[in-house]
């Protein structure tokens, strides 16, 4: 079993390189000859349900990855490893033993559920994903199907349940993840190479879909599962389960939203079918990376980018190597995700006591200051069809109020800031979103080009100017029939 987790690593990275060009090669070939697929995407184009249309609203939400890799912080028996923390068992060759055995010390005292709730709250987060587990296989809720989980933790409690309840009295929502790929589990396997390893899948199979039908049933309030670990030939060999899989979890929690990963098709294309159609709910591919400006144009989908504070931790390590991203870098990436139309999480790494370390709660505080002012520009918004991008930041639109908000993070010198707005929609009115009363000259330089005046240039922050739109009759019905078609 050592072995096969030890390969991992090096499996995933060609995979991480691999995947962005995978995904859009196929998608482009595959819809030149439309192939028979029986276990392609359930349905085509975007989902239009309330349960749906609510996650698009949300736009911003938080992910927290926490279990026994916690403990050690990227450090194994003296020697700090800078990969990603919850992979040490591979980076070190921790042996199963020595690693399992740490479940033992799991025990985060200070494990506050409400103050976690309360923390994303603060950030401006709408919804929380949480580990339910991750590839080592520790399950952090009380599971009747194996031992290796929280109840024979020296913490004893259920503290998934915890914190969903929390969340959902604070008013957030709730999505889980959750790994196929399982180093603990004895029948879990990345190829099948003998009968008895397809014995041993069929069972390990019969697990996962155990455990998940626990989780809806304990779980009954959680909106969306995000599937993780499924770049192993034993899952993308055999499409028709987890197009059955993903069937049946709408079945038996229906408006359940489900990330792209978990499916493979019979030919084992990922994401998205043999036909170029997105398999699962939205495309989960934008990892620490957002789609490029071109992609966006033609991105019928929905998608959701997730991202790191440092350069690619997502469980606690106690030395964060490289880069750290600043609020304000974090902002944008947030704001640029929204103007592109998808949703965006912060992944925080709590300490194996359940605290936060002092970066991630400056972080979630400044983004929360932020979104308390700006907010507007980010939830219910989508992307600014038409608006062509300016060097000065990024649009976003909330069609419902007829308002262009463009979020500025590069100020001209000349405090001049270059609008060209598309055929058919008039600026009725521009203010700076702080000081609402306090309308901005708008100069028209051309055809539909226009300079705002701003009035003070310097800014420390970040900061959002409202365009108050009138659109014309004929334009808006036109634009109506170029949505998406309903499925
Ligand atoms: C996976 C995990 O291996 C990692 O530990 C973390 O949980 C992250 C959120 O998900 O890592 C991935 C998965 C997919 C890609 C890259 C890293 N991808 O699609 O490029």
């Amino acid at each position: 079993m050592n072995i096969r987790c030890l390969s991992k690593p090096f499996l995933f990275l060609t995979f991480a390189l691999l995947i962005g060009s995978s995904i859009s090669s196929f998608a482009q070939e595959a819809s030149k000859s439309p192939k028979d697929v029986q276990y392609g995407a359930l349905y085509i184009g975007k989902r239009h349900d309330p349960d749906m249309n609510q996650w698009r609203q949300m736009r911003f939400g938080e992910f927290l990855h926490f279990g026994l890799y916690s403990i050690l912080g990227g450090s194994w028996q003296g020697k700090h490893y800078n990969g990603a923390a919850e992979w040490i068992k591979a980076w070190a060759h921790i042996p199963d033993s020595a690693y399992f055995s740490l479940i033992h010390q799991f025990n985060p005292v200070d494990f506050d559920a409400d103050a976690w709730a309360a923390m994303a709250k603060k950030m401006g987060a709408k919804y929380v994903r949480i580990t339910t587990k991750h590839h080592e296989g520790f399950c952090l809720w009380p599971s009747k199907y194996t031992d290796f989980d929280i109840a024979s933790s020296p913490y004893k409690k259920d503290l998934l349940g915890e914190l969903i309840d929390a969340c959902n009295k604070a008013g957030l929502k709730v999505s889980l993840y959750y790994s196929i790929l399982d180093w603990h589990h004895p029948d879990w396997r990345s190829s099948i190479k003998s009968e008895s390893d397809s014995v041993a899948y069929t069972k390990y199979k019969k697990y996962v879909k155990n455990q998940l039908t626990e989780l809806l049933e304990r779980y009954p309030s959680i909106i969306g599962m995000w599937f993780d670990g499924t770049w192993d030939k034993s899952w993308k060999n055999d499409g028709e389960f987890s197009y059955k899989l993903e069937k049946y979890l709408k079945k038996i929690h229906p408006g359940l939203i489900v990330n792209a990963r978990l499916r493979a098709d019979e030919y084992g294309a990922r994401h998205f079918d043999s036909n170029g159609h997105l398999m699962g709910d939205y495309e989960d591919g934008f990892e620490r990376k957002l789609p490029s400006a071109s992609d966006t144009a033609v991105l019928g989908y929905d998608w959701e980018g997730i991202m790191t504070i440092p350069e690619n931790q997502w469980g606690y390590n106690k030395i964060w190597n490289g880069h750290v991203k600043t609020a304000d870098e974090m902002i944008e990436l947030m704001t640029q995700a929204v103007s592109m139309g998808g949703n965006f999480l912060v992944n925080f790494g709590p300490k194996p006591d359940g605290s936060f370390r002092m970066e991630e709660q400056y972080m979630a505080k400044a983004i929360g200051a932020w979104m308390k002012v700006n907010g507007r520009a980010i939830y219910g918004c989508d992307h600014a069809y038409g608006w062509e991008k300016q060097n000065w930041g990024y649009y976003t639109s909330d069609t419902v109020n007829h308002k262009i908000y463009m979020v500025v993070f590069n100020t001209p010198i000349s405090g001049l800031l270059k609008v060209k707005s598309p055929k058919g929609q008039h600026i009725n009115r521009c203010y700076a979103l702080s000081n609402p009363m306090k309308y901005l000259q708008v100069e028209n330089i051309g055809k539909q080009e226009f300079y705002i005046h701003l009035i003070k240039q310097e800014h420390a922050q970040p900061y959002v100017i409202v365009l108050d739109i009138k659109q014309d009759q004929k334009k808006k019905r036109e634009q109506n029939y170029h949505q998406p078609a309903k499925t």
